[in-house]
């Protein structure tokens, strides 16, 4: 039986980010994917996902800040970008709760930020977005896109220079423990591995796979996605690229708070195009998905492009979908904790990440390194993560 510091099981970005942080940090450690590296099978792959410091919960925000300083470290470790800057636009009523408490969190952590109602947006961005009388919206930095399989394949490029070893189509199906100490990790073609520590990232078959190994029951639903994209009527397209437009740093990433949350970004993936999406999806066995299309309502979105794009994205109905999956909780907030129970604080699960994690995985690979391997995370207030907060209480931190 081969011994590691750490096993990581699950090799999305989260899991990737972990394994670099152990690694770099001089952990023997072993990195394990159920299926190929960089799959389309979960929530790690694709072109675009947003940044944003803009959170009404304002315990995100230190987690952006700290993974935007993380994710251009990583960038000049390996020598590509995969995080390109812009400037986030948010919007909503103006008496919106939730608008309110961005301006709160933006204050709260000298976040600087600019109100701006319809005539001074529609200056701001030569009329490329425009919103109704009774709407604000708020122009922040720490925006932009970061491009999530090259994200993934740079943590995992970097987890391996620093001595991890990386293994795919090897799916984990028993964590146990070792009589002598640490766990036992046993995958579905008998191979079992020992580890010190073991951090569990495998995103929408959490509830499984630790139902499986432990007997707990997290609440984590995998929901199936819709990420659309939409074309930019002729003459216009440059006015939506990002870093497209000289002096003003080009098109900003964008979401509106409502219900549906909308959200956005410009495109590089496809030229001509921009993303336009709503937050969540459709309730799915990950291991039986529905594969769309016709997994999302098209009709809300297709008002939102028309009014919100001064006439110059064709809302006719999106040109392009691409299918993702979100892992999600019921309070949306992630899961950041020890398994406990049998496991004690030998296993660590990064999970639940409802549709908004990715541009913290840098901080969250950090969390999870230094919870595996101190047992506490300096300087991160894990309170909202702890999975005890569904005891009792299967809605885990209520917002009201
Ligand atoms: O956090 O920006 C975000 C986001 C986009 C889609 C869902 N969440």
């Amino acid at each position: 039986t081969t011994t590691f510091d750490v096993i990581v099981v699950g090799a999305g970005v989260m899991g990737s980010s972990a394994a670099y942080h152990t690694a770099k940090r001089g952990e023997k450690t072993l990195l394990l994917e159920q299926y190929d590296f960089l799959h389309h099978r979960g929530s790690s792959h694709g072109e675009s996902r947003t940044i944003r410091a803009t959170y009404p919960e304002d315990y995100y925000t230190p987690l952006v800040l700290k993974s935007h300083a993380l994710w251009q470290r990583a960038e000049s470790e390996i020598g590509y970008r995969v995080y390109f800057k812009a400037r986030q636009l948010d919007m909503g009523p103006s008496d919106s709760r939730t608008l309110r408490a961005v301006i709160s969190t933006c204050q709260k952590h000298s976040i600087p930020y600019r109100e701006l109602d319809g005539p001074k947006l529609h200056d701001e961005f030569s009329g490329r977005v425009q919103i109704p009388e009774n709407w604000s919206a708020i122009s922040t930095e720490y925006g932009g896109v970061i491009k999530p399989t090259k994200a993934v394949c740079m943590l995992q490029t970097l987890a391996f220079t620093n001595g991890a070893v990386l293994r795919d189509n090897t799916e984990v199906t028993e964590i146990k423990r070792d009589e002598n100490g640490g766990v036992l990790v046993v995958t579905a073609n008998g191979e079992v591995f020992k580890g010190k520590k073991c951090i569990v990232t495998v995103g929408a078959w959490t509830k499984k796979l630790i139902k499986a190994v432990s007997g707990v029951e997290i609440p984590i639903q995998p929901l199936e996605t819709t990420v659309c994209y939409w074309r930019i009527k002729e003459g216009y397209k440059r006015d939506y690229e990002l870093g497209s437009g000289g002096e003003d740093g080009g098109f900003p990433t964008f979401a509106c708070f409502g219900f549906p949350y909308v959200y956005g970004t410009p495109s590089f993936e496809f030229p001509g195009l921009i993303k336009v999406a709503v937050h969540g999806g459709y309730k799915c066995d990950p291991d039986d998905r529905p594969w769309g299309p016709g997994a999302v309502s098209m009709e809300e979105l297709r008002e939102w492009v028309e009014a919100r794009f001064s006439g110059r994205v064709d809302p006719t109905g999106p040109v392009k979908t691409q299918l993702c999956m979100y892992s999600m909780t019921p309070d949306e907030d992630f899961v950041l904790d020890f398994l406990g129970g049998e496991f004690g604080e030998d296993v660590v699960v990064g999970a639940g990440f409802s549709g908004h994690g990715f541009k913290m995985a840098p901080a969250v690979g950090m969390v999870l390194a230094d919870l595996a391997l101190k047992g506490v995370a300096e300087g991160v207030e894990l309170d909202k993560f702890r999975l005890r907060r569904f005891e009792g209480n299967p809605k885990g931190n209520v917002k009201d």
